[in-house]
Protein backbone atom coordinates (compact mmCIF):
# COMPACT_ATOMS: atom_id res chain seq x y z
CA UNK A 1 0.00 0.00 0.00
CA UNK A 2 1.24 2.96 0.84
CA UNK A 3 5.11 4.30 1.76
CA UNK A 4 6.67 3.68 5.43
CA UNK A 5 8.13 7.34 4.99
CA UNK A 6 7.37 8.87 8.76
CA UNK A 7 5.08 11.88 7.41
CA UNK A 8 5.14 15.23 10.10
CA UNK A 9 0.81 15.23 10.40
CA UNK A 10 -0.02 18.62 8.89
CA UNK A 11 -2.79 20.79 10.41
CA UNK A 12 -5.79 19.78 8.59
CA UNK A 13 -6.62 22.51 6.09
CA UNK A 14 -9.45 24.27 6.67
CA UNK A 15 -12.20 23.07 3.60
CA UNK A 16 -12.93 26.02 0.98
CA UNK A 17 -15.46 28.01 1.06
CA UNK A 18 -18.72 26.52 -0.65
CA UNK A 19 -19.33 28.18 -3.83
CA UNK A 20 -23.59 27.97 -2.96
CA UNK A 21 -25.68 29.23 -0.43
CA UNK A 22 -27.90 27.06 1.06
CA UNK A 23 -30.95 28.93 0.06
CA UNK A 24 -31.14 31.25 -3.09
CA UNK A 25 -31.31 34.65 -2.26
CA UNK A 26 -34.10 36.18 -4.76
CA UNK A 27 -37.45 33.51 -5.12
CA UNK A 28 -37.59 32.58 -8.47
CA UNK A 29 -39.95 30.07 -10.28
CA UNK A 30 -37.85 28.44 -13.27
CA UNK A 31 -41.83 26.76 -14.31
CA UNK A 32 -43.16 30.61 -14.53
CA UNK A 33 -42.47 30.98 -18.84
CA UNK A 34 -45.69 29.84 -20.31
CA UNK A 35 -47.46 32.44 -17.78
CA UNK A 36 -44.22 35.26 -18.64
CA UNK A 37 -44.90 34.71 -22.49
CA UNK A 38 -48.43 35.45 -22.02
CA UNK A 39 -48.28 38.54 -19.85
CA UNK A 40 -45.98 39.81 -22.28
CA UNK A 41 -48.46 39.08 -25.46
CA UNK A 42 -51.16 40.86 -23.19
CA UNK A 43 -49.67 43.76 -22.05
CA UNK A 44 -50.41 46.91 -23.08
CA UNK A 45 -48.65 50.43 -22.45
CA UNK A 46 -50.88 52.45 -20.17
CA UNK A 47 -50.84 55.42 -21.99
CA UNK A 48 -53.43 56.08 -25.07
CA UNK A 49 -50.90 57.47 -27.10
CA UNK A 50 -48.41 55.60 -26.56
CA UNK A 51 -48.44 52.42 -29.18
CA UNK A 52 -45.41 51.11 -27.80
CA UNK A 53 -42.93 51.12 -24.75
CA UNK A 54 -39.56 51.92 -26.25
CA UNK A 55 -36.56 50.09 -24.35
CA UNK A 56 -33.45 51.96 -25.00
CA UNK A 57 -30.43 49.50 -24.19
CA UNK A 58 -26.83 51.17 -23.91
CA UNK A 59 -23.54 49.37 -22.67
CA UNK A 60 -20.04 48.76 -24.28
CA UNK A 61 -19.23 47.58 -27.59
CA UNK A 62 -19.50 43.85 -26.82
CA UNK A 63 -21.43 43.80 -23.45
CA UNK A 64 -24.16 41.92 -25.53
CA UNK A 65 -26.90 44.34 -26.47
CA UNK A 66 -27.37 42.68 -29.83
CA UNK A 67 -27.55 39.13 -28.40
CA UNK A 68 -29.92 39.99 -25.98
CA UNK A 69 -32.67 41.77 -28.32
CA UNK A 70 -31.84 38.04 -30.25
CA UNK A 71 -32.24 35.95 -26.93
CA UNK A 72 -35.92 37.79 -26.02
CA UNK A 73 -36.85 37.14 -30.17
CA UNK A 74 -35.77 33.96 -29.37
CA UNK A 75 -37.32 32.94 -26.54
CA UNK A 76 -40.98 33.99 -28.38
CA UNK A 77 -39.66 31.92 -31.65
CA UNK A 78 -39.00 29.33 -29.93
CA UNK A 79 -36.20 29.25 -32.09
CA UNK A 80 -32.85 31.23 -32.03
CA UNK A 81 -32.75 34.12 -33.61
CA UNK A 82 -30.02 36.00 -35.18
CA UNK A 83 -31.90 39.22 -36.45
CA UNK A 84 -29.93 41.92 -34.47
CA UNK A 85 -26.81 40.67 -35.61
CA UNK A 86 -24.04 40.00 -33.01
CA UNK A 87 -21.10 40.97 -34.09
CA UNK A 88 -18.66 38.04 -33.92
CA UNK A 89 -15.32 39.21 -34.34
CA UNK A 90 -14.40 39.96 -30.43
CA UNK A 91 -16.04 43.57 -30.37
CA UNK A 92 -12.82 45.44 -32.33
CA UNK A 93 -14.32 45.78 -35.83
CA UNK A 94 -16.30 48.55 -36.68
CA UNK A 95 -19.60 46.39 -37.67
CA UNK A 96 -21.14 47.19 -34.71
CA UNK A 97 -24.41 49.49 -34.02
CA UNK A 98 -23.91 52.91 -35.10
CA UNK A 99 -27.10 53.80 -36.53
CA UNK A 100 -30.42 54.28 -34.13
CA UNK A 101 -32.99 51.76 -34.97
CA UNK A 102 -35.82 50.00 -33.56
CA UNK A 103 -36.13 46.17 -33.33
CA UNK A 104 -39.68 44.56 -32.69
CA UNK A 105 -40.71 41.80 -31.31
CA UNK A 106 -43.44 39.16 -32.95
CA UNK A 107 -44.69 36.29 -30.61
CA UNK A 108 -46.91 33.98 -33.48
CA UNK A 109 -48.84 36.26 -35.48
CA UNK A 110 -48.69 39.24 -32.90
CA UNK A 111 -45.97 42.12 -32.78
CA UNK A 112 -45.65 43.24 -29.04
CA UNK A 113 -46.24 46.83 -27.79
CA UNK A 114 -42.60 47.22 -27.12
CA UNK A 115 -39.48 48.19 -29.05
CA UNK A 116 -35.93 47.80 -28.50
CA UNK A 117 -33.19 50.19 -29.61
CA UNK A 118 -29.37 49.47 -29.35
CA UNK A 119 -27.34 52.32 -28.92
CA UNK A 120 -23.80 52.82 -29.77
CA UNK A 121 -21.36 51.00 -27.59
CA UNK A 122 -20.60 53.36 -24.37
CA UNK A 123 -17.10 52.96 -24.52
CA UNK A 124 -14.85 54.41 -21.82
CA UNK A 125 -12.46 56.00 -23.70
CA UNK A 126 -14.41 57.53 -26.61
CA UNK A 127 -14.71 61.60 -26.29
CA UNK A 128 -15.65 63.12 -23.04
CA UNK A 129 -19.57 63.23 -23.00
CA UNK A 130 -20.07 63.25 -26.75
CA UNK A 131 -21.51 59.58 -25.88
CA UNK A 132 -23.56 60.20 -22.94
CA UNK A 133 -24.99 63.32 -24.65
CA UNK A 134 -26.46 61.40 -27.43
CA UNK A 135 -27.39 58.38 -25.00
CA UNK A 136 -29.59 61.20 -22.65
CA UNK A 137 -30.99 62.54 -25.76
CA UNK A 138 -31.73 59.14 -27.09
CA UNK A 139 -33.95 58.55 -24.06
CA UNK A 140 -35.63 61.90 -24.84
CA UNK A 141 -36.83 61.25 -28.04
CA UNK A 142 -34.79 63.75 -29.47
CA UNK A 143 -32.60 61.27 -31.54
CA UNK A 144 -34.36 60.39 -34.99
CA UNK A 145 -34.16 56.49 -35.93
CA UNK A 146 -31.67 56.14 -38.13
CA UNK A 147 -29.62 59.08 -36.80
CA UNK A 148 -25.56 57.70 -37.34
CA UNK A 149 -24.10 58.03 -33.89
CA UNK A 150 -20.30 60.22 -34.85
CA UNK A 151 -18.00 59.02 -31.36
CA UNK A 152 -16.96 62.65 -31.99
CA UNK A 153 -19.20 64.79 -32.22
CA UNK A 154 -22.57 64.45 -30.36
CA UNK A 155 -25.84 65.54 -32.04
CA UNK A 156 -27.07 68.95 -31.43
CA UNK A 157 -30.26 70.77 -31.59
CA UNK A 158 -28.86 72.22 -35.36
CA UNK A 159 -28.99 68.90 -36.90
CA UNK A 160 -31.69 67.73 -39.41
CA UNK A 161 -31.51 64.22 -37.52
CA UNK A 162 -32.44 65.88 -34.19
CA UNK A 163 -36.00 66.00 -33.08
CA UNK A 164 -36.98 69.16 -31.20
CA UNK A 165 -41.05 68.51 -30.41
CA UNK A 166 -40.86 64.78 -29.26
CA UNK A 167 -44.04 63.38 -28.16
CA UNK A 168 -44.80 60.82 -25.95
CA UNK A 169 -44.06 58.08 -27.62
CA UNK A 170 -40.84 59.19 -28.95
CA UNK A 171 -39.46 59.09 -25.62
CA UNK A 172 -37.69 55.99 -23.38
CA UNK A 173 -39.18 55.50 -19.95
CA UNK A 174 -36.53 53.28 -19.05
CA UNK A 175 -32.96 52.39 -20.00
CA UNK A 176 -31.26 49.74 -19.44
CA UNK A 177 -27.55 49.18 -19.05
CA UNK A 178 -25.80 46.28 -20.99
CA UNK A 179 -23.20 45.11 -18.91
CA UNK A 180 -21.28 42.02 -19.45
CA UNK A 181 -20.84 40.40 -15.47
CA UNK A 182 -16.68 40.17 -15.57
CA UNK A 183 -16.98 44.06 -16.53
CA UNK A 184 -17.01 46.15 -12.98
CA UNK A 185 -13.92 44.61 -11.89
CA UNK A 186 -11.98 45.83 -14.41
CA UNK A 187 -13.23 48.67 -16.11
CA UNK A 188 -11.79 51.96 -15.41
CA UNK A 189 -13.80 54.61 -13.62
CA UNK A 190 -14.41 56.54 -16.87
CA UNK A 191 -17.05 54.49 -17.08
CA UNK A 192 -18.85 54.57 -13.95
CA UNK A 193 -18.25 58.20 -14.28
CA UNK A 194 -20.28 58.35 -17.45
CA UNK A 195 -22.85 56.05 -15.86
CA UNK A 196 -23.25 58.58 -13.33
CA UNK A 197 -23.76 61.62 -15.57
CA UNK A 198 -26.08 59.95 -17.40
CA UNK A 199 -28.17 58.86 -14.25
CA UNK A 200 -27.75 62.37 -12.95
CA UNK A 201 -28.98 63.73 -15.57
CA UNK A 202 -31.62 61.54 -16.78
CA UNK A 203 -33.05 60.94 -12.80
CA UNK A 204 -34.25 64.93 -13.15
CA UNK A 205 -36.94 63.51 -14.97
CA UNK A 206 -37.39 60.55 -12.92
CA UNK A 207 -36.49 58.01 -15.97
CA UNK A 208 -35.64 54.41 -14.36
CA UNK A 209 -32.41 52.75 -15.04
CA UNK A 210 -32.10 48.84 -14.56
CA UNK A 211 -29.04 46.81 -15.95
CA UNK A 212 -28.84 43.53 -17.39
CA UNK A 213 -26.26 42.01 -16.58
CA UNK A 214 -25.17 39.52 -19.62
CA UNK A 215 -22.78 36.67 -19.51
CA UNK A 216 -23.58 34.93 -16.22
CA UNK A 217 -22.24 32.00 -17.75
CA UNK A 218 -18.50 33.12 -17.69
CA UNK A 219 -18.85 34.70 -14.43
CA UNK A 220 -19.59 31.40 -12.40
CA UNK A 221 -18.60 27.57 -13.27
CA UNK A 222 -21.71 26.47 -11.18
CA UNK A 223 -24.17 28.59 -13.55
CA UNK A 224 -22.32 27.55 -16.43
CA UNK A 225 -23.50 23.93 -15.77
CA UNK A 226 -26.20 24.98 -14.38
CA UNK A 227 -28.32 28.14 -15.03
CA UNK A 228 -30.52 27.42 -11.88
CA UNK A 229 -27.86 28.28 -9.46
CA UNK A 230 -27.96 31.89 -10.36
CA UNK A 231 -29.42 32.79 -7.38
CA UNK A 232 -27.55 30.65 -5.11
CA UNK A 233 -24.11 31.19 -6.62
CA UNK A 234 -22.01 33.72 -3.99
CA UNK A 235 -19.90 34.73 -7.03
CA UNK A 236 -22.70 36.32 -8.88
CA UNK A 237 -24.99 37.62 -5.57
CA UNK A 238 -20.99 39.54 -5.11
CA UNK A 239 -21.36 40.79 -8.78
CA UNK A 240 -25.09 42.14 -8.71
CA UNK A 241 -24.01 43.95 -5.52
CA UNK A 242 -20.45 45.45 -7.15
CA UNK A 243 -22.85 46.45 -10.27
CA UNK A 244 -25.61 48.23 -7.48
CA UNK A 245 -22.87 49.47 -5.75
CA UNK A 246 -20.82 51.07 -9.09
CA UNK A 247 -23.29 52.20 -11.10
CA UNK A 248 -25.87 53.39 -8.20
CA UNK A 249 -28.95 50.88 -9.62
CA UNK A 250 -30.83 48.73 -6.32
CA UNK A 251 -30.39 45.17 -6.79
CA UNK A 252 -34.37 44.75 -7.72
CA UNK A 253 -33.46 46.85 -10.96
CA UNK A 254 -30.38 44.39 -11.65
CA UNK A 255 -31.65 41.65 -13.82
CA UNK A 256 -29.02 38.48 -14.54
CA UNK A 257 -29.00 36.88 -18.18
CA UNK A 258 -27.39 34.82 -20.12
CA UNK A 259 -27.45 35.16 -23.87
CA UNK A 260 -28.22 32.62 -26.45
CA UNK A 261 -24.34 32.60 -28.07
CA UNK A 262 -23.38 29.35 -29.51
CA UNK A 263 -26.92 27.24 -28.94
CA UNK A 264 -28.78 26.01 -31.68
CA UNK A 265 -31.90 25.32 -29.94
CA UNK A 266 -33.33 27.28 -27.38
CA UNK A 267 -33.70 26.09 -23.28
CA UNK A 268 -36.18 26.96 -20.82
CA UNK A 269 -34.11 28.17 -18.27
CA UNK A 270 -32.27 30.51 -20.43
CA UNK A 271 -35.58 31.63 -21.91
CA UNK A 272 -37.20 32.41 -18.47
CA UNK A 273 -34.44 34.25 -17.09
CA UNK A 274 -34.79 36.38 -20.01
CA UNK A 275 -37.98 36.50 -20.18
CA UNK A 276 -38.53 38.10 -16.72
CA UNK A 277 -36.13 40.71 -17.38
CA UNK A 278 -38.15 41.75 -20.11
CA UNK A 279 -41.05 41.47 -18.24
CA UNK A 280 -39.73 44.02 -15.70
CA UNK A 281 -38.21 46.13 -17.50
CA UNK A 282 -41.56 46.48 -19.15
CA UNK A 283 -43.32 47.14 -15.78
CA UNK A 284 -40.98 49.33 -14.37
CA UNK A 285 -41.10 51.28 -18.10
CA UNK A 286 -45.08 51.76 -18.14
CA UNK A 287 -45.12 52.94 -14.35
CA UNK A 288 -42.99 56.04 -15.17
CA UNK A 289 -45.24 56.13 -18.44
CA UNK A 290 -48.55 56.13 -16.24
CA UNK A 291 -46.37 59.00 -14.09
CA UNK A 292 -45.88 60.87 -17.12
CA UNK A 293 -48.88 63.66 -16.75
CA UNK A 294 -47.24 64.86 -14.24
CA UNK A 295 -44.50 66.40 -16.18
N1 LIG B 1 -20.99 33.26 -23.01
C1 LIG B 1 -21.76 34.29 -23.36
N2 LIG B 1 -21.46 35.00 -24.47
C2 LIG B 1 -22.26 36.04 -24.80
C3 LIG B 1 -23.40 36.40 -24.02
N3 LIG B 1 -23.97 37.48 -24.59
C4 LIG B 1 -23.24 37.79 -25.67
N4 LIG B 1 -22.20 36.91 -25.82
C5 LIG B 1 -21.16 36.95 -26.86
O1 LIG B 1 -20.48 38.21 -26.75
C6 LIG B 1 -20.14 38.72 -28.03
C7 LIG B 1 -20.67 40.14 -28.21
O2 LIG B 1 -22.08 40.14 -28.22
P1 LIG B 1 -22.97 41.23 -29.00
O3 LIG B 1 -24.37 40.85 -28.77
O4 LIG B 1 -22.52 41.41 -30.41
O5 LIG B 1 -22.61 42.56 -28.19
P2 LIG B 1 -23.02 44.08 -28.51
O6 LIG B 1 -21.81 44.73 -29.12
O7 LIG B 1 -23.33 44.70 -27.18
O8 LIG B 1 -24.20 44.07 -29.41
C8 LIG B 1 -20.69 37.74 -29.04
O9 LIG B 1 -19.65 36.88 -29.45
C9 LIG B 1 -21.74 36.95 -28.26
O10 LIG B 1 -21.91 35.65 -28.75
C10 LIG B 1 -23.69 35.61 -22.85
O11 LIG B 1 -24.64 35.87 -22.09
N5 LIG B 1 -22.84 34.58 -22.57
MG1 LIG C 1 -24.51 44.94 -31.28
Amino acid sequence: MGSSESTVPRPPSPPPPNPELDKPWRKFDWGQKEDLKKKLENFCPSHPDVKDIKILLAGPIGAGKSSFINSVDSAFLGRISSRALVDTSGGDSQSFTKNLKGFSIRSGKKTLPFIFKDIMGLEPEAFEGSQTEDIINAVYGHVKDGYKFNEEKPLTFKDQQFNHDPNLSDQSFCLVYVLPANILQYTDDRLIDKLKIIRQRISERGIPQVVVMTKMDEACPLVQKNLRKMYTSKKIKEKMELCSAKVGVPMSHIFPVKNYHDEIDTNNDVDVLILKAIEQIVHIANDRLEDSESF
